[in-house]
């Protein structure tokens, strides 16, 4: 056997060979394994295939001729993507067929279990491809591929390359139709600019509702052009006694149009007939005894009510309704009917059957905080379960499907502990690991899965007053709230998930969240 002597070989050349093989090793430091990644809400199934896809100056977006709602979702992709990788992706309608390092994204329809929201990624070391029965699944399909990049991809100025990507197959689709979001603009009063940011930012982790608060004591936030005062005057003030503020009904229908882009549907909230200070004080004609109370900035509940056996108050939520329906393309509106403490359970119960009315003669269904269960529902009306359970098992009773925010566990208000700098209190500490260690389908026994429409998380404003006050509260829970509202709840336990919620933290800050360092996750993942 010819031996190789080892006295011969030169000691340099092992070094240099050595370095070179570490050389190749570094360099195929590329993502190869798909179940690697961190991906929130967790997919129902990925294949990881050990290979890498790599996103180039010659990579194109394609989408079929003729598939507008297609290149639609194409172009948001490229205008995600081109910003940080610089590579000036562009979208190729049905010309030619993609090439290596391509993206496909196509529309199929013929997988039924994905329904109108899943989506199917394969990813090959030559092409990208995402399919999808509607426009919803390409678009989430889409937040999933954002995610299997590097943080740095959403960062808005060029980032230092490769862009590459693990190879295999996402199979995803969500549980819940409903997976919401509640933002208090009254309180206080966040413009359009900050609802478009958080719509963004609740959309990449394909949440899908935003409700808005728009009216209470303190503030009234929605132009109505029968009703000028409501906004005029009823919007003057916020807690604190701040400028307030208000949408036109223009800037109104700009946000549910940005909304509508990203998959968001917007339920506006008129809480009645208690939280009206701000509707009373702008017209006397509303009062019981025709006297306006004071415009409040204080955070007390439970001291207002609309006179619920005046029929000036029914032609004043009609007016309302019909023109809020007019504006908002969602099926539901909002009626409010929580805390109506000073309403007289008869006459509230009278108000509500009334008002359920009203939303549908103007085409709509109407959701209501879980108070509304003492009345007669209607058989299309979603009961909100945010305190007495025993409420929403009466909407239950009565065939009503229910819409879970339990405060103890959904409020995103709540301080996370003691030392919180924003946020309440009353419902208990919500720390980010309590927001997302519990599961809507058996929280109340009464309750099962086929009576729940969704989650939503309600951010109520009295602490906070701007974005980054707000992003304190909304992040980093939000993601947990998304993830239960889209994977199964056997797919889900808080010690597999923090792993992945402490990778997003690079992620958050790429997209300029300012985040609570909450101590329960490990950000630096060592
Ligand atoms: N409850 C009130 C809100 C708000 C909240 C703050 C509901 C439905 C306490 N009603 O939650 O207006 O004040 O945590």
């Amino acid at each position: 056997m010819n031996q190789i002597s080892m006295k011969k070989i030169n000691p340099f050349i092992v070094l240099a060979g050595c370095m070179v093989i570490c050389g190749i090793a570094a360099c195929s430091s590329e993502p190869t394994d798909m179940t690697a990644a961190s991906i929130i809400p967790k997919p129902v199934s990925v294949t990881a295939t050990g290979e890498t896809f790599k996103l180039g100056r010659s990579s194109d977006i394609f989408v079929r001729e003729g598939s507008g709602e297609a290149a639609v979702a194409g172009q948001f992709l490229a205008d995600k993507l081109n910003p940080s990788t610089g590579l000036g992706l562009t979208v190729v309608s049905g010309k030619g067929k993609p090439g290596r390092g391509d993206i496909l994204l196509e529309l199929t329809g013929e997988d039924t279990e994905l329904g109108e929201e899943g989506y199917v990624l394969e990813v090959t070391s030559r092409l990208l491809k995402i399919t999808a029965n509607k426009p919803a699944g390409l678009f989430y399909g889409i937040q999933t591929l954002r995610q299997l990049l590097p943080a740095r991809i959403e960062m808005k100025e060029v980032q230092e390359g490769p862009w590459e990507i693990p190879t295999g197959v996402i199979r995803d689709f969500p549980v819940y139709g409903y997976r919401g979001i509640m933002r208090d603009v009254a309180r206080h009063f966040f413009g359009v600019e900050d609802i478009k940011t958080f719509i963004d930012q609740m959309a990449a982790y394909k949440m899908n509702v935003l409700h808005l608060h728009l009216s209470d004591d303190q503030g009234w936030r929605i132009e109505i052009k029968s009703w000028p005062d409501l906004a005029l005057y009823g919007g003057k003030t916020e807690v604190g006694g701040g400028e307030g503020g208000f949408y036109t009904q223009e800037q109104y229908r700009e946000i549910v149009e940005y909304a509508q882009e990203r998959y968001v549907t917007i339920i506006p909230e008129i809480d009645m007939p208690g939280h009206t200070n701000a509707a009373l004080a702008s017209y006397p004609e509303l009062n019981k005894g025709g006297k306006s109370p004071e415009l409040y900035t204080g955070i007390k509940v439970g001291f207002s009510t609309l006179d619920t056996r005046s029929e000036t108050t029914y032609k004043f939520v009609d007016d309302v309704v019909r023109e809020l329906a007019s504006m908002t393309p969602g099926e539901y509106i909002h009626i409010g009917g929580d805390e109506s403490l000073v309403t007289k359970d008869d006459d509230y119960v009278y108000f509500v059957n009334r008002v359920q009315d009203i939303v549908i003669s103007h085409g709509k269904k109407v959701l209501g905080w879980d108070e509304i269960a003492l009345a007669t529902l209607k058989p299309n009306t979603v009961v909100q379960y945010w305190a007495r359970s025993g409420n929403a098992v009466k909407g239950v009773q009565q065939g009503a499907r229910v819409l879970m925010s339990p405060a103890k566990y959904a409020y995103l208000d709540m301080k996370y502990d003691s030392a919180s700098i924003y946020g309440l209190n009353w419902a208990g500490y919500i720390e980010a690991d309590n927001g997302y260690s519990w599961d809507p389908a058996s929280l109340v026994p009464e309750i099962t899965a086929e009576n729940i429409i969704g989650i939503e998380a309600p951010l109520w404003s009295e602490t906070v007053s701007d974005r980054e006050e707000a992003e304190y509260l909304l992040f980093p829970r939000l993601p947990g709230y998304a993830e239960i509202g889209w994977t199964p709840s056997d797919m889900r336990s808080w010690d597999e998930y923090k792993a992945r919620l402490a990778d997003h933290g690079k992620r958050m800050e790429a997209m300029g969240i300012n985040f609570y360092k909450s101590p329960r996750v490990n950000w630096d993942n060592r």
